[in-house]
């Protein structure tokens, strides 16, 4: 039985790729619930992992969310479609070399149909938005910006793009800064900037603070439109402990100079979330984050399988 808020229609979450998913699938099931279905679901995905591949424009973050909420994702992986096969890429091997950037023959369709319409001149928005009404999705997913910007991993061997850093070098190398390149450039997206606004709760979904999340509000706009809307803002943590749940966040905030802690990430997001969620196991630094001004809830916030997925996403919209 789902206590849902009457009224509480238009949620916004801002996302990333492999963690994000999980939760953004969850509110997707949600909604074809009786008592949810006038729910409306804005996804704004972080677009610094972007990359041109072989002539294609890959969107890492916004593919993991369409292709989880139409159920094509590859759950193992956490990317890509499911059965995928690797044929394109191992004839590219032959007449390229040896390719490091996993792109299936289903992925390469969405890739080829993107970058042919970026080509037509339209805009990312746009080709996001038909690519899911071809793929029967009743939610928006939206480009944090239309405008190519990349996040940029500094490591002893020169500052190389995301994909490069964690995909060609495992992320093995040692990190001494991130940059967003082309931030300065970047305009938010219109609709991801009305979703924001118009939201009766925004969601920060547990992805990696440094390439995700904060590539979205580094976005001129973005943070200021979200910090305007901070009472409706929850954040879930995607630290447990002194520990990411996945990925390489803990490389890039020590990086930038934090603990691997909940607490840094209260530090990092208390300026534009009025509360952030912590797991269960942390309840010893409520007091610690309550102090930095920002309410803290905890619950079993580790997302193992579909039933996690959707308790947390029923709490936070309870919340
Ligand atoms: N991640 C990998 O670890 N290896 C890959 O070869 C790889 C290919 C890939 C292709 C398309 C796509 O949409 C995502 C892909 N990812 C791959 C995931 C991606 O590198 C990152 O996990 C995200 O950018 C982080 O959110």
């Amino acid at each position: 039985m789902i206590l849902y808020v009457k009224g509480m229609d238009k949620i916004a979450v801002l996302a990333g790729g492999t963690g994000s998913v999980k939760l953004a699938r969850a509110l997707y099931r949600l909604k074809s619930n009786s008592d949810m279905q006038n729910m409306h679901l804005s996804i704004v995905c972080n677009v610094g992992d972007n990359v041109w591949m072989h002539g294609l424009y890959i969107c890492p973050d916004i593919d993991t969310i369409v292709y989880g909420l139409a159920g094509l994702l590859d759950r193992e992986r956490g990317w890509g479609v499911s059965n995928d096969t690797f044929n394109c890429l191992a004839q590219l091997a032959k007449l390229e070399g040896e390719q490091w950037f996993m792109l299936g023959d289903k992925d390469l369709a969405m890739h080829i149909i993107r970058s042919m319409m970026l080509k037509e001149g339209k805009r990312l928005c746009k080709i996001t938005g038909y690519l899911c009404s071809r793929l029967g999705i009743d939610a928006r997913v939206i480009p944090a910006s239309d405008d190519h910007l990349e996040t940029r991993i500094v490591t002893d061997r020169g500052d190389m793009h995301l994909q490069e850093f964690w995909v060609k070098h495992k992320g093995m190398l040692d990190v001494h800064g991130i940059a967003y390149k082309g931030i300065e450039h970047a305009r938010a997206c219109s609709d991801a900037l009305n979703a924001i606004e118009e939201a009766d709760k925004i969601i920060v979904a547990p992805a990696n603070p440094v390439s995700s999340i904060l590539p979205i509000l580094a976005i001129d706009g973005l943070r200021d439109a979200v910090r305007r809307r901070r009472d409706v803002c929850i954040a879930v943590s995607p630290i447990i402990g002194s520990r990411p749940v996945s990925g390489p966040a803990a490389k890039y905030m020590k990086a930038l100079g934090y603990d691997v802690s909940p607490v840094s990430i209260a530090d990092m997001y208390r300026d534009f979330a009025s509360s952030l969620v912590i797991d269960e196991s942390d309840r010893v630094l409520m007091d610690e984050i309550k102090a930095k001004g920002i309410d803290v809830y905890t619950t079993d916030i580790l997302m193992d399988d579909e039933e996690d997925e959707v308790r947390l996403a029923r709490y936070l919209l309870e919340l």
